[in-house]
């Protein structure tokens, strides 16, 4: 039986903006306090979802997470009456306005991390919620999500996020890698922290090694189709705050910078010997050097963080995978001419497709930070919720009420209109009729 990976996306929500929340994003850090517009991100990830869905792959989309969140306002201490401004939130804390009105849950890839049904001890899909407890207007999201999540696979096992604080602080899928085929057979997974000795000397390491054996502890995964691998601390300096920015992975292809893991037990190697074991074949592996890309240029591009998917297939024969790279990676000529050696006949990609998300680019989120891969059997794929599945007709509807209510410019200091926060209410009861 086949296991197809369905992308899960979310719209981008109307009060996106450029808070410079990112911990360790250089991208976040250099936009703080740009102007937006949430109009646009919208429609560059519509954009995104519907290139993905004319390959045959299974798309689904969450609507945005309500924005001004004012749970979280009224823990931190704010009494806010209906229609009124956060004038007084701007005024005490700006950065908990930010947080509030955060549009962040978009990088679906640090929702949770998932693994199938065949290899964890539920025997279904099973996913955990990521905690993302090393940033403040990130943490908010995971309450949310867990319910989202329960509601668009009510057959899966959706498992709370980890306790524990900054011990256990867990980004999701964005550091975590399944190596298997395109059948449902036993995958092997690689979990990377960035904790631990030798430290990260500029920014602080977003997932706990902690965290990563709480997750393979919690699913029941195999031990022996586990791996943990640390982050180089030169590439977390570096602005690699999530491992998504220096290594991309499907099925049997394992693309890295040279300096995306810190690995003297030779983690990798031991994983790959594995997968031969399993599989008998070898896991293909590309290891790109400092001198054909420079780490900081792998940052500034996002080369690693491209989705790849696999088209589907007319008749049995598998087709290799598509690469969806940012336009930075076009726009630069060495990273261009680098990615285009990897496309042609008995090459690793059967082509390349370049999409603008200059909107998410500049809070630090490329392809692969949209979206959520779930492994899924066809039966399991039947009991998703068909009311969150992209198809040309939500994609119009999605598009004519962006046009509608979404602002199509957001400065820092509109965050705390009225203006804006009952735009955005209105936005967000238009979407959810559209998902009814
Ligand atoms: O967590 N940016 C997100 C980007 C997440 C990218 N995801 C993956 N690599 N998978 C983050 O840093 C920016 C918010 C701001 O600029 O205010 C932000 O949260």
């Amino acid at each position: 039986m086949k296991l197809t990976e369905v992308q899960v996306d979310r719209l981008v929500g109307p009060t996106h903006h450029f808070g410079g929340l990112g911990v360790g994003n250089v991208a976040s850090l250099s936009h703080a306090g740009n102007v937006s517009s949430p109009a646009s991100a919208a429609l560059q990830g519509l954009d995104k979802m519907r290139l993905v869905a004319s390959y045959g792959v299974p798309q689904f989309i969450l609507p945005p997470q309500l924005r001004p969140d004012v749970n979280f306002l009224t823990q931190v201490g704010f009494q806010i009456a209906d229609g009124e401004s956060l004038e007084q939130v701007a005024q005490q804390t700006p950065t908990v306005l930010s947080a509030a009105m955060s549009c962040s849950a978009m990088w679906t890839a640090n929702a949770a991390t998932v693994s199938p049904a065949i290899d964890n001890r539920f025997g279904l899909p099973a996913m955990t919620v990521a905690n993302l407890d090393a940033s403040m207007h990130r943490a908010i999201e995971a309450e949310s999500t867990t319910q989202e999540l329960r509601c668009l696979f009510p057959k899966t096992k959706v498992l709370r996020p980890l306790p524990g604080g900054a011990a256990m602080r867990d980004e999701g899928a964005a550091n975590h890698m399944r190596f298997g085929s395109d059948q449902n057979e036993p995958g092997i997974h690689l979990f990377v922290y960035g904790d631990g000795d030798p430290a990260a000397k500029r920014f602080w390491p977003r997932q706990s090694l902690l965290a990563c054996k709480a997750i393979a502890i919690g699913q029941g995964l195999d031990p022996e189709n586990t791996f943990l691998v640390k982050q180089h601390p030169d590439a977390i300096d570096a602005g690699a705050f999530h491992n998504d920015v220096v290594a991309a992975s499907h099925h049997d292809l394992l693309i890295h910078h040279e300096r995306a893991f810190y690995d003297p037990d030779h983690v990798i190697s031991r994983m790959a010997d594995r997968y031969q074991q399993c599989f008998g074949r070898p896991l293909r592996r590309v290891v790109v050097s400092d001198t054909d890309l420079p780490l900081a240029d792998a940052v500034r591009t996002y080369l690693f963080n491209s989705q790849l998917i696999s088209p589907a297939a007319e008749n049995e024969t598998a087709v290799p995978p598509v690469l969806i790279c940012p336009s930075q990676v076009q726009q630069h000529t060495p990273t261009r001419t680098l990615v285009e050696s990897w496309i042609g006949e008995s090459k690793f990609f059967s082509e390349v497709r370049y999409v603008d998300l200059n909107q998410s680019m500049a809070g630090g989120g490329g392809p692969a930070c949209l979206r959520l891969r779930i492994p899924l059997t066809p039966p399991e794929l039947q009991q998703c919720d068909s009311r969150y599945r992209w198809t040309e007709e939500l994609d119009q509807r999605l598009r004519r009420t962006i046009s509608e209510f979404y602002p199509t410019r957001v400065s820092p200091t509109d965050l705390a209109s009225a203006e804006l926060i009952s735009k955005s209410r209105q936005a967000h009861s238009e979407i959810a009729k559209l998902f009814q």
